[in-house]
Formats: structure tokens, sequence, C-alpha cells
């Protein structure tokens, strides 16, 4: 297909082509991102971007939904398989957008929500000033423990109680151990107030087992597509049976209109792919392979926010090393390894400098790397925030990331 892309707009043609160079020649290390299948992409640049389909299946306002309504059937079935749910709707654009839908659903502006500090490692939407979510609705945030960096929930308990509030929110974008869903369930039942589990990072650790559940203790779960669960960019929400209605009136005609329905037909494809016995080997290797790169970096001196980790992901403190999240970032992108700057827990610096820096497995793993080669990496990633403005190191890493990424081709069936 894409010599007709070549053709028509060789600008765009030339960039997708250096964005496949860049992704091949580097190491991918940040931990909300992954390489999708040729079938999901495949699925996605498919003339199912035609289509109008606004409502549900069997119930659309516009007619020829035929094949559309069993595309999105198939995700939705798929989709409530893998995660235990009574209802799933496909077609939240994005992460955002279903945790906008979630809230809609479940609650009144000026209601109270709980939820993770985003610079402990929560996110935006789950209760930032800056974004709808903090601006919608009156906002306690809970905090990890400040000495263990893991969540506390005898705290967590006391805050509901004293707070009462209407939503609490359990999801991470930077919080590396395993979430007890039943402890939250049981504060957010003690205090009367929904439970809402955003997995978006977790989704494919849990599809494939390598994370427990968040159903039957959830009332209402997000999650993205294109994450650990190795999708097309999009997003989705679970629910009891008892909050259908009310999550699939919030997303259409709530706040979207038109659903992407190749983005849906992508999204079935990555369920069904998730459903494999190869996809549990992926995910146990995401955290294997995340557990051998936090051992390397601890080997080398590096300290790691909460000591570790049993997901996909690391947050390492580089305080001691006099060296920021900003410049530990550029530095590693000189030499090919991309990762992001990140707070870390009681951070004194900006977000837009920090004092840590977030790894994750899932890419890498996908490419088919394994322990052996998190070793190499653990040991790169600290000489270069050791010697950020050493040339000759840089030069030498730049060397074993090029030697790395050739042993480990990316979508060698696109030239
Ligand atoms: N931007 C995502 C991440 O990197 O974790 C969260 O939405």
């Amino acid at each position: 297909m894409q010599e007709f892309l070549k053709q028509v707009d060789p600008e765009i043609y030339g960039l997708a082509r250096q964005e496949l160079e860049r992704q091949r020649n580097g190491l991918e290390l940040i931990p909300s991102e992954n390489f999708a299948s040729l079938a999901v992409m495949q699925a996605q640049g498919s003339v199912l971007t035609n289509k109008y389909s606004e409502g549900y299946p069997g119930k659309r306002y516009y007619g020829g939904n035929q094949f559309i309504d069993e595309c999105e059937t198939l995700a939705i079935n798929r989709a409530k398989k893998i995660f235990h749910a009574d209802h799933a709707n496909v077609q939240p654009h994005s992460g955002s957008q279903a945790n906008m839908a979630a809230y809609f659903a479940l609650l009144n502006p000026g209601d109270k929500i709980m939820g993770l500090n985003l610079s402990h490692g929560g996110h935006l939407t789950h209760g930032s000033q800056v974004n709808f979510s903090g601006k919608l609705y009156k906002v306690v945030p809970y905090n990890v423990h400040p000495k263990t960096h893991l969540l506390d929930f005898d705290e967590i308990e006391k805050l509901a109680v004293q707070e009462k509030p209407r939503l609490i929110v359990a999801g991470f974008t930077a919080y590396p151990r395993q979430v007890d869903f039943k402890r939250f369930a049981e504060i957010a039942q003690k205090v009367g107030a929904y439970f809402m589990v955003d997995m978006a990072h977790i989704a494919g650790l849990i599809a494939g087992g390598a994370h427990p559940q968040p159903f039957p203790y959830a009332d209402v779960v997000t999650s993205t597509t294109h994450k650990t669960l190795r999708g097309p960019r999009g997003a989705f929400i679970l629910c009891k049976k008892e909050f259908q209605e009310k999550i699939d009136k919030a997303v259409f005609p709530g706040i979207q209109g038109g659903p992407f329905d190749h983005v849906i037909a992508a999204k079935a494809v990555c369920f069904k792919e998730a459903m494999q016995p190869e996809f549990a080997q992926y995910a146990k290797k995401v955290v294997e392979n995340a557990k051998a790169l936090a051992e390397s970096l601890v080997e080398e001196g590096m300290t790691l926010v909460s000591g570790g980790t049993d997901t996909h992901l690391i947050v390492v403190d580089l305080t001691s090393l006099k060296i920021t999240g900003k410049e530990a970032q550029n530095a590693l992108d000189e030499v090919g390894i991309t990762v992001n700057k990140n707070t870390i827990p009681y951070d004194p610096l900006s977000p837009f400098v920090t004092s840590g820096i977030r790894l994750g497995t899932p890419a890498l793993t996908t490419r088919g790397m394994g322990k052996s080669q998190m070793k190499e990496i653990g040991k790169m990633i600290s000489e270069i925030c050791r010697s950020p403005n050493d040339s000759a190191v840089k030069e030498r890493v730049r060397k074993q990331v090029a030697e790395m990424t050739r042993q480990f081709p990316l979508y060698p069936e696109l030239g």
C-alpha cells in the first residue's frame, strides 16, 4: 500500500520511513510505547476508515453498517472475555476520553474524586488542576509513602473516611508495583464511593495473566489499547452491568460523535492477539525483562523508586548522580536510547526538569530481547547518566546500541 502514499505525498512518505528507521535503530524504553503487529496496522489502515456509524451495533444513525456492526461486536465480546467484564464500550478515541466518559457516567460536576497525585505516578485525568478532571471535580489526591514509595493503604483509607469521595481511581503511569484492587475496593465500599481502575499501563500484563484482574472488584475499568496491550492507538471502557447504559450514553452522544471504525477493528485484532497463548508468554517476559533491567541498574549503583519493579515499568531516581531527568533523557537520546524524564515522589524539581527517568520493557520485549540484553542496557544507561558529556563513552554506547538493534530486526517485512 505504501507505493500510493509515496506517489501522492512523498514528504509524508519520507517522514514515515524516517520514523520507521528511528524505531528500528533505537532502543525504545518508554513504558507506554510498543510496536503494534502488521495485522493491527493493516486493520487500522483499511477502508473501515470511510464509514460513519454513530450509535452502537444494531442501533445506528446511518445505513450500511452491517459489517461495521460485526467488527464492533467482535471487539466488544473479546474485550469482555479477556477482562471478565459484564460490558465493554470500545469506542473511546483515547484514554483521556475514556476517563472523561467514565466520570460523566458516574459523577456530577462538583463531586469529589480521589486519585494518585500526578507527581507520584498518577495521570492528568485523575484530578490534575490543569486538566478537565481538576476543573470539574473537587480533587483529593492521595500520595505514596514518603519512604517506601508504595501505596499506603492505611493512609488512603484514612483520607477516604475523612473526605468521603464519590469516586476513587486506582490507575498509574509511573507506579512500578502490583496494585491490590481488592483493598482499594474495600476502602471505596466503606465510604460509599465508586471504584474505578485505569489499567492503561498494565492492560497487556492483565490480559496475559502477569498482573491480577481488576474485576470483580472495580465498578468501571478504563484502558488504552496501545501500551502493554500492543494494539492501535485508542481506548475502551469496561463496567459492571448496572453501569452499562450510563457508560454507553456518556461516550455517545455524551462526548463523542462518529466512532473510528478502522481503529475499533484494529482493537478487535489486538484483543484476538492478546487471547493467544503466545501473548501470555509475552506478558511474562515483559515483567521478567523489567526485573532483569532493574537488577542491572541496581548492580550499577542506581536508585530505583520503590527499590524495583513487579510490572513492565521502572522509575530511576537520579538525585545521587547529580543529573536531572531532562539531562539524562537528552544524553540517552543522543546515543539512541529513548526514555522519558519523570518526576519521582516528592520531587523537588518541576515536571519539565524532574529528578528521574521512567523506563519500560514492552517494546524491546516485542522485538524479542531478553534478560541478557536488559543487563547490558542497564549498564549502558548507568554509564551515560554518570558521564553524559564524555564523547568516548557516548561513541562506545552508540555502537553497542547499533549492534543490539541489528540483532533484533523490527518490521523486516516493511523493507
Ligand atoms: N502518556 C501516557 C504515558 O506515557 O504514561 C499516559 O497517558
